[in-house]
């Protein structure tokens, strides 16, 4: 259903299958499983990578998801890659291998499944952002860490950064929220690290989005320098600028703010290619960017699988 041009990008379906896929082929290392149902009723598809996938090890966690908001089509094919890279890659890779046996990976390919899909229907792209509930709310607005507190969403429920109802009034973010809870494991969050990926403007962004503020309530200097030092490491590979999220402008209610409020989860968001296209086309780049502009995060993404450790 991707119009001419963009066959490369994965549907819903198509997405499933590809994960079937994996999983078929790579079944000691990869499980699918589903983090919830979207409010039209869609699974959440998830993918685990790690050695003896079926038994919950003591190894760090790492979370990627992509496409909280729908049209930002290019983040499902990031999280592709990753899934397809550490498992296509086991056998012989070394250093994939290394990561593998030592980290359980959760991948989460399409938050928003309702939203993406409803973006193509029609054959032509909609420009849709937000989920399918009522007007649609804005997942990133919608998490429960000072939700709504900051002027950085809105109340008016056709804006496009509507917050919803209420703090978890999408099934989409309560799905993932409740599986981030579950990943708490004798009083220890087991996720260590996440990248929340998004698209556009080739930016490298950490907590917090509610507020200006390096040092608040919930982060401490040493905390903040954390991630910025790791931010400017990831950068570094990317060619993206590194910042606080709330340099790029405040946002109150996204997940970056409550994995790290509620889980000290190490959780940087990701804004992809392109850098700047003077607007809705910036969503929308051809299919045959996806290797070059996914294969340009694979060395940030190892170092935060690597930092996870620390
Ligand atoms: O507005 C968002 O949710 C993200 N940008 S996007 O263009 N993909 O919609 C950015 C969220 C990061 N948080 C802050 N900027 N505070
Ligand atoms: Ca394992
Ligand atoms: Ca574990
Ligand atoms: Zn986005």
């Amino acid at each position: 259903e991707f119009p001419p041009g963009y066959e490369g990008y994965h549907t819903y379906d198509e997405t499933n299958a590809a994960l079937d896929k994996i999983v078929a082929d790579h079944p000691d290392i990869a499980a699918k499983s589903s983090v919830g149902k979207s409010f039209e009723g869609r699974d959440i598809p998830m993918l685990k990578i790690s050695d003896n996938v079926g038994k919950d090890e003591d190894e760090p966690e790492v979370l990627f998801d992509c496409n909280q908001h729908a049209r930002e089509h290019l983040t499902t094919e990031m999280c592709l890659r990753i899934a397809t890279r550490f498992t296509d890659g086991y056998a012989s890779d070394p250093a994939i291998k290394d990561v593998v046996d030592n980290r359980e990976i959760w991948v989460i390919p399409i938050v928003n499944p309702d939203g993406s899909s409803y973006d193509i229907e029609s054959g032509n792209f909609a420009g849709w952002r937000k989920n399918r509930q009522d007007t649609g709310t804005d997942l990133n607005r919608n998490w429960g860490y000072k939700w709504g507190c900051c002027g950085g969403s809105s109340e008016d429920p056709n804006a496009e950064d509507y917050r919803g109802s209420a703090a978890w009034s999408a099934p989409e973010t309560t799905a993932l929220r409740d599986f981030i809870d579950s990943r708490v494991v004798g009083g220890k969050q087991q996720i260590k690290a996440s990248i929340d990926f998004h698209t556009y403007s080739e930016l490298v962004l950490w907590p917090f989005g509610h507020t200006q503020d390096q040092v608040t309530e919930g982060m401490t200097q040493e905390e903040y320098d954390r991630f910025a030092k790791v931010g400017g490491e990831m950068a570094k590979t990317n060619g993206y600028t590194p910042e606080q999220s709330s340099a790029l402008y405040v946002t109150d209610g996204d997940i970056l703010d409550w994995m790290w409020a509620q889980h000290k989860i190490l959780a940087y968001t990701f804004e992809m290619y392109p850098s700047d296209s003077g607007g809705m086309d910036g969503f929308y780049p051809p299919a045959d960017v996806i290797e070059k502009e996914t294969a340009r995060n694979d060395a940030a993404v190892d170092i935060l699988l690597k930092e996870a450790g620390a």
